[in-house]
């Protein structure tokens, strides 16, 4: 039986998606935040990594999204949900895409914490690294997905032979709700915009969803 460790409002939401998609039985556990955003304790205790998401099957224990969403798709996936688009892209989207998003998530909130009669000095240094470097790499790696999105009406990479999602899709969704949905992005073009509401009526993302517990990055009803 495969468990997945799953954390709230994370990434780990990619992996319900693809156990979810691939229609794989699976038990899910779920973990709240501590208050800090960091993942509790008993995360660690799983894996020494200690973040999310994790996923043991049998005697096989993975953590990495990208490495489990590869393991999956070869050993469940029956030939499907690949295409030879997704080694430029599921690399791509983690290793470029989500870094520039994090720092940007990261630095934003210090700022935050900082109380605002002390922010005029003391947000300088981090206000100076968001607009000289974080901001002009998000905007280009934002940039790179949306030229490949625009225009399509369909996946990333236009899905395997069957129309399924392949795995730069499984990669993808996470960064495209914290961008659309997380409210720290503006001016984003309507490839990514698109994409998201194509995503979001997607089934077996629904399902994913409505599994992952929290999770603040989703449209929010009138
Ligand atoms: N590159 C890793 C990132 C893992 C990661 O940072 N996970 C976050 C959730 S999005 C986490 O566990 N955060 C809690 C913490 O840092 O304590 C992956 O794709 O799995």
């Amino acid at each position: 039986m495969i468990t997945l460790h799953h954390l709230e409002n994370s990434r780990s939401i990619r992996i319900i998606w693809v156990l979810e998609e691939l229609g794989i039985e699976y038990d899910l556990k779920t973990y709240k935040r501590l208050p800090s955003g960091l993942a509790p304790p008993e995360l660690k205790q799983v894996d020494k990594l200690g973040h999310a998401p994790i996923l043991v099957d049998g005697s096989t224990s993975l953590s990495e999204s990208g490495a489990i969403i590869e393991y999956l798709v070869s050993k469940y996936g029956a030939g499907n949900y690949t295409s030879p688009d997704d080694v430029f892209w599921k690399h791509y989207i983690e290793g470029s895409l989500m870094s520039f998003c994090v720092f940007k998530l990261v630095l934003s909130i210090s700022i935050e914490k900082i109380p605002v009669l002390l922010r005029p000095v003391m947000a300088v240094v981090p206000r100076m690294i968001l607009s000289q470097w974080v901001e002009p790499n998000l905007a280009s790696a934002i940039n790179v997905v949306e030229n490949q999105l625009s225009n399509k009406q369909g996946w990333l990479v236009d899905g395997d032979s069957r129309g399924n999602p392949t795995i730069s899709d499984f990669m993808l969704a996470f960064s495209v709700d914290v961008l659309v949905y997380g409210g720290r992005a503006d001016n984003l073009g309507p490839g990514l915009q698109s994409y998201a509401q194509r995503l979001h009526q997607h089934p077996s993302y629904v399902k994913a969803i409505e599994k992952a517990g929290d999770y603040r990055y989703q449209k929010k009803e009138n």
